[in-house]
């Protein structure tokens, strides 16, 4: 059997690209989300490019659905190789004194307890077989804080913790874990953080050109490339037009 990869937040931006790019690569791909319709075109046009392709449907906010969705892999598919934790979010983009209980939840859940719960069930088989890669995404939120990125910030700045740990626990086993950290990507991302506010969503990228999802997954591309004694631990990839957090150049 081909290796395998499984890249969470399938359904979109940056994970449906990179699992397009493993595909292409010559991996078989398990996919993940919570939206099924997308997770079955995706399949398909996987399939279409010689992988064959489990997808698993589940909210990585719950620990046991979560849990039940990786127990439906056969001893031969959870035998994972690479392991992308792409799932995440930002919501809401308020100062601290205003933000919502729901968006803070939401986003702690997803981006720290959900890359956790899933990590968790992978690591032991990679540790067995002495062998795997985890490569987390995270951010230039991961690095700075920004205005009203308050929560936003802290969870990918514990994704930065938790990548080097994971690293340092990981070392005798020989699982190498990495990190992307992408500057602005115009995903759904905007939109989701914006809650569905399309306007608001378009003036975040307005008068600039950002990153598009294929550049994130040909910097996961190389990650996944280099030779058995090489990690790369970390590549953050901003827009030429964007110099830090904040410091965008925008033409009128
Ligand atoms: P998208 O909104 O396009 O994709 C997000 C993906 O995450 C979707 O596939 C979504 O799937 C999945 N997801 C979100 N919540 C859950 C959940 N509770 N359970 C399972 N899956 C979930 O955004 P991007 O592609 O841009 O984001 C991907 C990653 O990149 C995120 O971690 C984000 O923080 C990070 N990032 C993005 C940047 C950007 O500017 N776009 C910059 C830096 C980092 P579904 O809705 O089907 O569940
Ligand atoms: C997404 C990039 O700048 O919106 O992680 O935080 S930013």
């Amino acid at each position: 059997m081909k290796k395998i990869a499984m890249v969470t937040g399938a359904t979109s931006g940056i994970g449906r690209a990179t699992a397009t790019m493993l595909s292409k690569l010559g991996f078989n791909l398990i996919i993940t989300g919570r939206r099924q319709e997308r997770l079955d075109v995706l399949q398909a046009e996987l399939n279409n490019n010689g992988s064959e392709v489990m997808s698993l449907c589940f909210d990585i906010r719950k620990n046991k659905e979560t849990e039940n969705a990786i127990q439906q892999l056969s001893n031969e598919w959870a035998q994972i190789d690479i392991l992308i934790n792409n799932a995440g979010l930002a919501a809401g983009a308020d100062p601290i004194y205003n933000g919502l209980w729901s968006d803070w939840e939401q986003m702690i859940d997803t981006n720290i307890k959900g890359l956790l719960y899933l990590s968790k069930l992978i690591i032991p088989g990679m540790m067995e077989r002495k062998q795997g890669h985890i490569v987390n995404v995270s951010s230039i939120a991961g690095k700075e804080t920004y205005a009203n990125g308050n929560v936003y910030c802290a969870t990918k700045h514990a994704v930065e913790a938790i990548t080097k740990g994971m690293r340092i626990d990981l070392l005798p086993y020989n699982i190498k874990v990495s990190s992307v950290s992408p500057g602005m990507v115009e995903t759904e991302f905007s939109i989701v953080r914006f809650h569905g506010d399309k306007g608001k969503a378009d003036n975040v990228y307005k008068g600039l050109t950002p990153l598009f999802e294929n550049d994130i997954a040909e910097t996961i591309e190389f990650i996944v490339t280099r030779p058995p004694h090489v990690n790369i631990n970390d590549i953050l990839v901003m827009p030429t037009a964007q110099a830090t957090a904040v410091y965008n150049h925008r033409e009128e």
